[in-house]
Parts: C-alpha cells; sequence; structure tokens
C-alpha cells in the first residue's frame, strides 16, 4: 500500500515537475517582498474585481508557458465578505482538458504538490490567495499553450455562491 502511494505521489510531481521548479523559485522571491507591495502588485497584474455574492475576485492571472511545458499554472485571490464559509469547489477552462486545485508546501528543500480533491474551503470574512508556492489552479492537457498576453477564460463553481466565468491575464513565464 505505501509503495502505490509513492508511485503515485512520484507521478504527479513528474508531470508539474517544471512548474514545481518555477513556482519553488517564485516561492523564495516572494519571501523577499514585504506584503504591503503584495497587495498592490495584485491589483495591478490581476484581473478586474469580479463579484459573485459574498465572494470578491481579484487578481486572475496565468504564467506563459514555455516550449515543451506541458502544464500551465495561474491562480486569483477571492475574498469572503459572507458570515458562512464557501468552498472552491472545480475549476474549469475551455483551453484545458482539465483544470486541477493544488497545493504546494515547502518540506525541508523539497517543494511538495498535491491535488485538492476536495477543493478549497474560504472561511466566511476571509482572504484566499491562490498564487505561486501556495495553492494555485493547474492547466493539464493545455489544447495551445499560454502566451503572455493571452487571456484564459476559467469558470469557477463556489459550493454556496454558485458558478462565475473569469478572465486570467497571461503573464511571462517568471509571473511578472
Ligand atoms: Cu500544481
Amino acid at each position: 500500500m505505501k509503495i502505490v502511494r509513492t508511485s503515485a505521489f512520484a507521478a504527479l510531481l513528474c508531470a508539474c515537475g517544471f512548474i514545481g521548479s518555477a513556482l519553488a523559485q517564485d516561492h523564495h522571491n516572494m519571501q523577499g517582498m514585504d506584503m504591503g507591495n503584495m497587495g498592490s502588485m495584485n491589483m495591478a497584474m490581476g484581473g478586474d474585481l469580479v463579484k459573485l455574492g459574498d465572494l470578491e475576485i481579484s487578481g486572475a492571472f496565468a504564467k506563459a508557458m514555455l516550449p515543451g511545458q506541458p502544464v500551465g499554472g495561474g491562480g486569483f485571490t477571492v475574498k469572503n465578505n459572507g458570515s458562512t464559509d464557501d468552498r472552491l469547489v472545480s475549476v474549469t477552462s475551455p483551453t484545458s482538458g482539465e483544470v486541477q486545485i493544488h497545493e504546494m508546501a515547502m518540506q525541508g528543500n523539497v517543494m511538495k504538490m498535491r491535488q485538492l480533491k476536495d477543493g478549497i474551503i474560504i472561511p466566511a470574512g476571509q482572504t484566499v490567495e491562490l498564487a505561486p508556492g501556495n495553492l494555485h489552479l493547474m492547466f493539464q492537457k493545455v489544447k495551445t499553450p499560454f502566451k503572455q498576453g493571452d487571456k484564459v477564460p476559467v469558470t469557477l463553481t463556489f459550493e454556496k455562491a454558485g458558478k462565475v466565468d473569469l478572465v486570467l491575464n497571461v503573464l511571462s513565464a517568471q509571473g511578472k
């Protein structure tokens, strides 16, 4: 049983290997930034503010993909102004065969990534950021690799607030 779990995890790392290292790099870069600048940077680089019930979604972006890169990464920020928790259940995009919700965390010097099949809880009164180095979207079976300046349409489904369409602005492969 242990062997099966280990090999399945290795396969996931392998498929997302490139993104893993790129995101790990960003993770280090971001540690050097002060959080005061992060908010304004998100506003400037992301898509328009989208409201869905009690939720406010902003800073939607995807990263440009390099030649041969099999998967794409992206994210957004969601703020829950309501008094009850909500949950990001799923994400779809006509650009991709599948969009997975992933979580990354540093364990020692190793960046580990796993799919969150139950989605992400958006707690009442809190803001959750899907960004490199942490929670993020992983685009699988991308039909045409994302290029800087492209717009990537996605549909988000929340447990309580329902569905909303969003456009991710494609930034450089470095996420700038
Ligand atoms: Cu991932």
